[in-house]
């Protein structure tokens, strides 16, 4: 029986893939490099750190750890700027109705992001209220696809993990999700996401008893 709920944030809670897509262009166009939307698609769920490891590699790229620093410091000043005006008209179709009706009904939520800035856009999104745990790219010392993240939040939640299920939009997410032995809802507007139980295109129309129908083992 599920008896919480995980989400991820950038690209299940609001989507701002766009927004690291645009930072990250300019980055990579920095190095010499034209990232495009496929590229970005990779990004997804990886951290800050590791995806500029991954672009200079893509590049053919070499920077000392100081100049990645100020590469990384660029990115998120940029990105910030890009998210300032975010508000609850960026929340995805579903979610508000999907997580009250599910914290009626007794479970337990949480957000699981590799996002250093987790804090400050469930804030814009007036969402932080809907969690009982929150735990972001801030807390955690492997970022997905290690566990970490999702194990972490099911202890905060008091929960064992086999007993929650997580939301995620990115293979990273849902490999992370596996690892920590948690049934998985994928959200698909974009990739594959093989490895979840079963894919959605939004929460839409999602609650409670659709969660225990299809993941209770
Ligand atoms: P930040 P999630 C992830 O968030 C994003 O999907 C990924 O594109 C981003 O690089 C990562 O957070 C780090 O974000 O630069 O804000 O720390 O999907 O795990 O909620
Ligand atoms: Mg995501």
């Amino acid at each position: 029986m599920i008896q919480g709920v995980i989400f991820d944030l950038d690209g299940v809670l609001t989507d701002t893939a766009v927004y690291h897509y645009q930072s990250w262009r300019n980055i990579a166009s920095g190095v010499g490099f034209d990232l495009t939307e496929s590229h970005n698609e990779q990004l997804k769920g990886v951290s800050r750190a590791e995806s500029l490891d991954i672009i200079l590699n893509w590049a053919g790229a070499e920077r000392s750890v100081e100049e990645k620093a100020l590469l990384l410091t660029e990115k998120n000043n940029h990105y910030l700027t890009l998210i300032a005006s975010l508000s609850t008209a960026d929340i995805l179709p579903g979610v508000v109705d999907f997580l009250s009706n599910i914290r009626s009904g007794g479970l337990k939520t949480a957000v699981g992001s590799s996002s250093k800035n987790a804090v400050f856009i469930l804030d814009k999104l007036q969402l932080t209220g809907y969690f009982d745990a929150i735990v972001d790219g801030n807390m955690v010392k492997q970022t997905k696809p290690d566990p970490e993240v999702f194990v972490n939040a099911a202890q905060l939640l008091g929960l064992p993990t086999q007993n929650c299920l997580v939301i995620e939009d990115a293979d990273a997410g849902v490999t992370a999700a596996r690892a920590a032995g948690m049934h998985v809802l994928g959200i698909n507007g974009h990739g594959q996401l093989q490895d979840a139980d079963l894919c959605v295109e939004n929460l839409h129309n999602i609650d409670l008893q659709f969660v225990q129908t299809h993941f209770s083992s």
